[in-house]
């Protein structure tokens, strides 16, 4: 068996949280854990369908995420959750859902100069131009995590040296 616990992912659009987190899943399925990774394919089309990117809607978002993270660990599941999660208090929050030690933020720090200049889906661009409103980073605000459990700088370090981090720390800290 295995400890189950939320891995929390926060960072700007293109930071590399959703990829880093479907890496970290199947390094964890190969050891035989039960995971689950929540992001924008299945929350953003799905259960918060209504919702947009103003700062209400963002709250309401994580507040969904953080609710359902919940059911998935006391279901025995490693969960991992891939959202913007730009607010501070919204996700101190979602940490105080679960039990003390069952939260852990990892924050993909990277520079904006360095998201806006990777553009993989064209985003910045357009919010650049206007054509996208409350544009985290351009027009909305991020606050990045003042105690992450774990920090990886996607700017800096490639996939493998994220992952090689992120195990390391989950070892340190008991939980694998
Ligand atoms: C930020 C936006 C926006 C605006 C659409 N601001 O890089 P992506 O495309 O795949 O990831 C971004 C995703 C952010 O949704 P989240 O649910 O993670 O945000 S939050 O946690 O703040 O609720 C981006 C896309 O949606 N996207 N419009 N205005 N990102």
């Amino acid at each position: 068996g295995h400890r189950s616990v939320i891995l929390w992912f926060t960072g700007l659009s293109g930071a590399g949280k959703s990829t880093i987190a479907h890496a970290v899943e199947a390094q964890l399925h190969q050891r035989g854990c039960s995971t689950f990774v929540l992001d924008g394919d299945n929350i953003r089309h799905g259960l918060s369908k209504d919702l947009g990117f103003e700062d209400s809607d963002r709250k309401e978002n994580i507040r969904r995420i953080a609710e359902v993270a919940k059911l998935m660990l006391d279901a025995g599941t490693i969960t991992l959750t891939a959202f913007i999660s730009p607010f501070r208090l919204e996700r101190e929050l979602a940490r105080r859902t679960v039990a003390e030690g069952d939260f852990i933020e990892i924050y993909c720090n990277c520079d904006l100069t360095v998201c806006e200049q990777r553009d993989v889906k064209g985003l910045y661009r357009k919010a650049r131009l206007g054509e996208i409103a409350h544009f985290t980073g351009i027009s909305s605000p991020y606050e990045p995590p003042e105690n992450p459990e774990i920090v990886i700088n996607t700017d800096q370090m490639n996939i493998e040296e994220c992952l090689a981090h992120i195990f390391d720390r989950l070892q340190k800290m008991g939980i694998l």
